[in-house]
């Protein structure tokens, strides 16, 4: 067996933590916020609102004096766009941008980098009621919310990330409360639609970072993963490279090279889900760089060929469709991979597989942006949470991101989600990622008290001996 010595990770690795801000702020119609559409949604059943979230709105120092006790040097969170811009393309709301500027303030007094997402998944409601991302003036709103950030934050934020997992906004809009499907006549032309708008306003956004913030660094933020053939069959490895470049190259080829994924664009003619594409579109699309490759990684697909001769509906929506489509693909079971408690499969080799396949194919640094373990945590009698089930899960993918640098990737950080407990998409507080526990549960606000979990301690020392010691 043949053993080598480990690169180190890079001296300035970037070791933090994400959190967004619906998901952990509250504070949702205060001070001015506008409503997003987290927001007015109707919460999944059994899953809280987030009126109140973890109130990071009312402990950020708090939260940002525990970062920095683990030694963080980047924490990544999002600017809630209703907040600075509660219409989204109306005036200013001074107060919430306030609140922002005291944000990065706190993290730099501790020299914690900001690592700012412009948008997670909570679009302004009063934009989605204009039509949201299937008009091009949203593109245009959201250039605009860009400008404002860029020029209140910029001379001290350096790291920005465009758009939280757009592909899963196109691939799954419906099921994360950002796309009313009401009345839409082709739902897959329109997802594709607002796709190519986000693009055409993410690759305007990445020029003007370029031009407006000195030394300004930003990137996209998809869900990427590695996927699986079912088998060796060749027809099982085909099913598998277009999965792959519907889910995962599609949003990256066109952020860093500009370009339709070819595939996939047949993929979608084949639907008559092409989006309109304007005379200039392209040139605008050719023309945003990113600096980096942001990207979140939780487990890998699997997928076999699809014989079935029947084509689904190609204008409707299922959600089975994320990894399955009658004829071409269908997404199986790993056997070979344990699961969390909500069923994700857990694949840290899988997670070197998917770094080096994102290097291999763009050759831009990587800096992770969300990987972690959903589970129920438990405060004990005496006060302690015993997550080392957390730390195993995070140990195994960070020795596996050593040994894609081993590899040669060249890594610029890591940011687990998340940072502290905060509402799940689907599972509201039930669910729970963080290294700061959050005294709530899903109906009972108790005290939202924050207590170091096991991780937490744990994490710290990895950051103390830049990932050299994982031992728990
Ligand atoms: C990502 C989202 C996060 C977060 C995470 C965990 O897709 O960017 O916002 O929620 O998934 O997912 P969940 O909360 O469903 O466990």
């Amino acid at each position: 067996m043949m053993s080598r010595q480990h690169k180190p990770f890079p001296a300035d690795f970037l070791w933090g933590a994400s959190t967004s801000a619906y998901q952990c702020e509250g504070a949702s119609d205060i001070d001015g916020k506008g409503p997003s559409v987290q927001d007015v949604k109707e919460p999944f059943p059994g899953t809280p609102d987030f009126k109140v979230a973890s109130d990071q709105y009312h402990h950020y120092k708090e939260d940002i004096a525990l970062m920095a006790e683990m030694g963080f040097k980047v924490y990544r969170f999002s600017v809630s766009w209703s907040r600075v811009i509660p219409t989204g393309d109306g005036p200013i709301n001074q107060k919430g941008l306030d609140y922002y500027s005291d944000l990065v303030d706190e993290c730099l007094k501790y020299g914690i980098q900001p690592l700012v997402t412009m948008y997670h998944f909570d679009l302004p409601q009063a934009l989605a009621e204009k039509g949201g991302w299937g008009r091009r003036e949203c593109a245009d709103a959201f250039i605009r919310f860009a400008k404002v950030l860029f020029e209140n934050l910029g001379s001290r934020v350096k790291y920005w990330l465009t758009i939280n997992e757009q592909n899963m906004l196109t691939l799954v809009g419906p099921l994360i409360g950002t796309f009313n499907a009401e009345g839409v006549k082709n739902i897959q032309k329109e997802l594709y639609q607002q796709n190519h708008y986000m693009m055409l306003a993410q690759a305007q956004v990445m020029a003007l970072c370029h031009e407006m913030v000195p030394g300004g660094k930003i990137g996209p933020a998809p869900n990427i993963s590695a996927v699986y053939p079912a088998s060796c069959l060749p027809e099982d490895v085909k099913a598998a490279e277009l999965f792959s470049a519907i889910r995962n190259w599609f949003y990256l080829d066109m952020a860093v090279y500009g370009v339709y994924n070819h595939q996939v664009w047949s993929f979608l003619e084949m639907q008559d889900a092409l989006p309109e594409i304007a005379e200039g579109d392209m040139e605008i699309l050719a023309s945003g760089h990113p600096d980096f490759i942001a990207f979140n990684y939780y487990n890998t697909g699997t997928v076999a060929r699809d014989e079935s001769t029947e084509m689904p509906d190609p204008g409707s929506f299922d959600q089975q469709r994320i990894a399955s489509f009658p004829g071409l693909y269908r997404g199986v079971k790993n056997g070979n991979l344990p699961t969390t408690q909500w069923g994700w499969e857990i694949d840290p080799i899988g997670f070197r597989n998917t770094l080096n396949q994102v290097y291999s194919r763009y050759r831009l640094p990587i800096i992770i942006t969300e990987n972690g373990l959903g589970a129920k945590d438990k405060v004990e009698a005496d006060g302690s949470v015993q997550d080392d089930y957390r730390i195993e899960y995070l140990q195994r993918h960070i020795e596996q991101m050593q040994l894609a640098i081993d590899d040669g990737v060249e890594m610029l950080g890591y940011c687990p989600w998340s940072a502290i407990d905060l509402i799940s998409t689907h599972e509201g507080f039930e669910k729970r990622y963080g290294f700061i526990y959050v005294n709530r549960d899903n109906f009972d606000l108790k005290d939202l008290r924050r207590i170091r979990k096991k991780s937490f301690f744990w994490y710290k020392k990895v950051i103390a001996t830049n990932g050299a010691d994982l031992s728990n």
